[in-house]
């Protein structure tokens, strides 16, 4: 139906988009049906003159209907939100897939600090660059961000990627994308850290495979 979602330029958005708008709907229509039954029935059956209360045993099967089939229709709304969650819930916790570029991303209040390997692939050592709040990576392919925190809980939340992960002091997360589109994107922290909390703010930059070999090659001129 309607899309007031942000941009999604993300291989599993869809799916997440999918559940969102699967429970918003359910849910939504739940709450409008269920209060509109809860008026309808508070004006007609009102206490009124000569109308006198009735004591209904519920045990004949058109009362029994009332309650078994929405149980039923209950029942096969939230099977079809835990099947389309568990695909989402795979397709971005699953199997990480094999990934063409790995980064850290280290928070700190209030900045994220990025280091990328180099051309030899491997962090701690001489040919890694750090660089704050600019995550620069190719489209179209598997980045594997390995995440972690200088102090306190920060999570790294990319709207348009679908992809929001906590990051807790003293441990390693990894999460991973693959973005379908270039472009220059936002990065949030999205758990309250501290005062300068919503100063932390940062850019994905996606881009095509050429710019990204001229900013490889920018950064590590000598390769
Ligand atoms: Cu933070």
């Amino acid at each position: 139906m309607f899309d007031w979602f942000p941009k999604n330029i993300s291989t599993f958005g869809g799916d997440i988009d999918y559940v969102f708008k699967l429970i918003f709907y359910i849910v939504g229509i739940g709450f409008l049906l269920g209060e509109l039954a809860i008026l309808f029935f508070v004006v007609q059956f009102r206490r009124r003159d000569g109308q006198k209360a009735k004591y209904i045993s519920g045990d004949k099967w058109p009362q029994l209907g009332w309650i078994l089939i929405p149980t039923v229709l209950v029942l096969f709304l939230d099977l079809w939100i835990d099947f389309a969650g568990a695909k989402a819930y795979d397709a971005v916790k699953g199997e990480m897939p094999v990934h063409d570029v790995i980064v850290e991303v280290s928070s700190k209040q209030y900045n994220w600090i990025i280091t990328y390997p180099g051309p030899d692939g491997v962090f701690a050592t001489a040919d890694d660059i750090t660089k704050e709040n600019d995550l620069h990576v190719p489209v179209n392919k598997v980045i594997k961000v390995v995440l972690k925190s200088q102090d306190v809980i920060h999570s790294f939340f990319v709207p348009v990627l679908r992809l929001k992960q906590d990051i807790l002091p003293g441990r390693t997360t990894d999460v991973w994308f693959e973005a379908t589109e270039t472009g220059k994107y936002e990065i949030a922290c999205a758990e309250l850290c501290g005062y300068g909390h919503y100063t932390m703010r940062g850019f994905l930059h996606i881009h095509s495979e050429e710019e990204y070999a001229a900013w490889l090659a920018q950064i590590w001129p000598a390769e």
